[in-house]
């Protein structure tokens, strides 16, 4: 498919999903989930740390990384990608932006009512009653490389407080799961930017809006194998993404 043929798609399109890994922070300077982890956490597979085992094993370590990884994120800013996005809903009837991401940049950066099916790093709550817990505004700047942080305690239950993402053998949100999925299977056209398609059930949404009869596709600067039916934009999230907008749209505001 050549890029003329897309934009005129995407100018003709009624509803646009917009899919993302964390490829699409990754220029913002949030290191991605495939990225080999640094300071404390080298020794770990993330895929390892990020489960209920891994709290409940040793919560001062799994907490002080989810702590690291919010104020990393705290420091960032959208890139491209995300402002591109954002300004995509002004030129398409209807955008659904659905993350796997646990930062908070799509939001930053002006985009609505984005679906995380994976959670977020700013919605803890306590492990034990659920009930959720506000994190204080500023914490001191933590050491780059890492340190453990004992959990803060639920106020009603006392229970540990855990982080708020989806832990790998965790179900997904019922509510952004089947969001996610009524708009992949609603959409005209579907992109996936910055993922690496490893984790279900989010990987799966490709395939369902592909089934769907829409338009796929996939956005990285790595390329990997697709179905025939799919299309590949090699590239980084960011240029990508605004030299879609301006040729489908014409102007994009500059950074
Ligand atoms: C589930 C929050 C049902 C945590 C995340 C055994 C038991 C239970 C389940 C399983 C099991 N074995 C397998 C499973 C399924 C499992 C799974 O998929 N495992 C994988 C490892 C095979 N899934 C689950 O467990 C899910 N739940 O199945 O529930 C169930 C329940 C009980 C029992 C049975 C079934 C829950 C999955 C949610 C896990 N939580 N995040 C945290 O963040 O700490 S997932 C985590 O990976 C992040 O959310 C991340 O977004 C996500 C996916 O990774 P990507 O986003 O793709 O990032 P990645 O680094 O991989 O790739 C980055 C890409 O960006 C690369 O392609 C790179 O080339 C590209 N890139 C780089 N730079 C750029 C770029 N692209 C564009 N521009 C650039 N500049
Ligand atoms: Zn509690």
């Amino acid at each position: 498919m050549t890029i003329s043929t897309l934009t005129q798609q995407l100018r003709e399109a009624k509803h646009v999903v917009v899919f993302t890994g964390a490829g699409a922070s990754a220029e913002s300077g949030i290191p991605t989930f495939r990225d080999a982890l640094t300071g404390l956490w080298e020794r770990f597979d993330p895929a390892q740390l990020a489960t209920a085992e891994a709290f409940r094993a040793d919560p001062s370590l799994c907490w002080g990384w989810y702590e690291w990884r919010r104020q990393k994120v705290g420091q960032a800013q959208p890139n491209g990608a995300h402002v591109a996005i954002t300004e995509l809903a002004n030129y398409v009837p209807k955008l659904t932006v659905v993350t796997q991401n646990v930062d908070d940049l799509h939001e930053r950066a002006g985009s609505q009512d984005v679906i995380h099916l994976h959670g977020s790093l700013h919605t803890p709550r306590c492990i034990d009653c659920g009930l959720a817990y506000t994190l204080p505004l500023t914490s001191d700047a933590l050491p780059e490389d890492g340190s453990r942080i004992e959990p803060p305690r639920c106020s009603a239950c006392s229970g540990y407080v855990r982080s708020g993402v989806v832990w790998f053998g965790e179900m997904l949100p019922e509510d952004a799961w089947s969001a996610g999925l009524a708009a992949a299977e609603e959409c005209d056209v579907f992109f996936s930017v910055g993922t690496s398609g490893i984790v279900y059930p989010a990987a799966e949404l490709p395939l369902r809006a592909l089934g769907n009869g829409a338009t796929v596709v996939h956005i990285n600067p790595v390329r990997f194998d697709i179905s025939t039916q799919e299309h590949f934009l090699q590239g980084p999230a960011s240029t990508m993404m605004q030299c879609l907008l301006r040729e489908a749209f014409g102007g994009l505001p500059a950074l």
